[in-house]
């Protein structure tokens, strides 16, 4: 099925992290994978956060005074959960992603709970809805990108209103002057633009919550939504690539094979790979992650002989949590975590 117009247009809007730039820790920042479903909005004079709903005490609050409260960093992979969706045959039409909608942030901020805590939440309340300034039309529906996180998942220690990435401000296409950063969770819940939070008596019946973002069979299938992040292990492509196909070519001999692998369900545990397209797995290295939602190094060093290869790697997370070697298909195209395949030509 051949990419679409649409799907074009999508693919120059939201740009992936080159698969070379998995060498950096931390991402640097024009290199992080971009999604965003309507425009990005300038950021309006006298902007304020707003905290609301079912809370004690409204609150209102400048970007100086969230800089002015102790600041917390945390590094955090993203990965957006249409991420490897192009793999999948019939292709759910949406931003083509094949592997690259990844990246990892020095993300520094407020911790939410400080504000919630503040704000004093109602005994009723059972979720936090957060909403961006920025509008559109998706599935007919007018509406401002907003999603919601339960009670519990919202009052962690480690989620962040986050005004810094990489030690810099934000910029406008990561969420300028304030973004949710929720560690372990798909790219989704991280809402940009941040300029409402609302706690909520009820579950958050918005598109991006109902309907968008869930495991589906079918149409007619409710779904299940998405929340954490499904391990992945990605191999930045050795060698140099061939322009147009981007097809490897490596050298005979000791070929150093490195990349990064995460899980928003549980710490990594082991990446495995193979150089004879799936037939034999070996231990890879793999080093401390960069924090707990972060991504961990690993590498391999393979003996490469002259000819055609390909080459998998797959990480397996601390609850048991394995990559599919192959994909299995839903309508939103959400959460293809199956394995990267990277053909390779050995020359002599
Ligand atoms: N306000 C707003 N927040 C948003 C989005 C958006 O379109 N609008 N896209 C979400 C999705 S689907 C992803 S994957 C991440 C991408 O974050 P990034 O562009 O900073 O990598 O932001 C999320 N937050
Ligand atoms: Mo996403």
């Amino acid at each position: 099925m051949a990419i679409t117009l649409e799907e074009l247009q999508l693919a120059t809007r939201n740009h992936g992290l080159p698969l070379e730039a998995l060498r950096y820790p931390v991402t640097p920042v024009g290199l992080h994978y971009l999604l965003t479903h309507f425009d990005v909005p300038v950021v309006p004079d006298g902007w304020r956060l707003r905290v609301g709903g079912q809370v004690k005490r409204e609150l209102t609050l400048s970007l100086h005074d969230l800089r002015a409260r102790p600041p917390t960093t945390s590094v955090v992979t993203m990965e957006c959960a249409g991420n490897g969706r192009a793999h999948l045959d019939p292709r759910p039409v949406s931003q083509p992603w094949r592997s690259e909608a990844v990246g990892t942030g020095e993300w520094t901020g407020v911790p939410l709970r400080s504000l919630l805590v503040e704000a004093g939440v109602s005994q009723r309340a059972e979720e936090v809805l957060f909403s961006g300034s920025d509008r559109g039309v998706d599935g007919g529906v007018e509406q401002a990108y907003e999603r919601s996180l339960p009670l519990d998942e919202a009052f962690r220690e480690d989620v962040l209103l986050a005004y810094d990435l990489n030690g810099a401000p934000l910029p406008p296409q990561h969420g300028a002057p304030l973004r949710l950063v929720v560690p372990g969770w798909y790219g989704m819940t991280n809402v940009k633009w941040l300029e409402r939070i609302t706690v909520l008596e009820r579950p958050f019946d918005g598109y991006q919550q109902t309907r968008a973002y869930r495991l589906r069979r079918d149409e007619d299938d409710e779904g299940i939504p998405l929340t954490r992040i499904r391990p992945r292990a990605l191999m930045a492509p050795p060698g140099i690539p061939d322009f147009l196909s981007r097809h490897r070519i490596v050298d005979a001999g000791p070929c150093p094979l490195e990349g990064r692998a995460w899980s928003g369900l549980a710490p990594v545990a082991a990446v495995e790979v193979s150089v004879d397209g799936g037939a034999v797995w070996t231990a890879a290295e793999v080093e401390p992650q960069l924090g707990p939602w972060a991504w961990a190094g690993w590498r391999f060093v393979w003996e490469a002989a002259p000819g055609d290869y390909e080459l998998l790697c797959r990480a397996r997370d601390e609850a048991g949590n394995e990559q599919p070697l192959v994909p299995e298909w839903n309508v939103g195209g959400y959460a293809n975590n199956a394995v990267q395949r990277v053909p390779v030509t050995v020359r002599a």
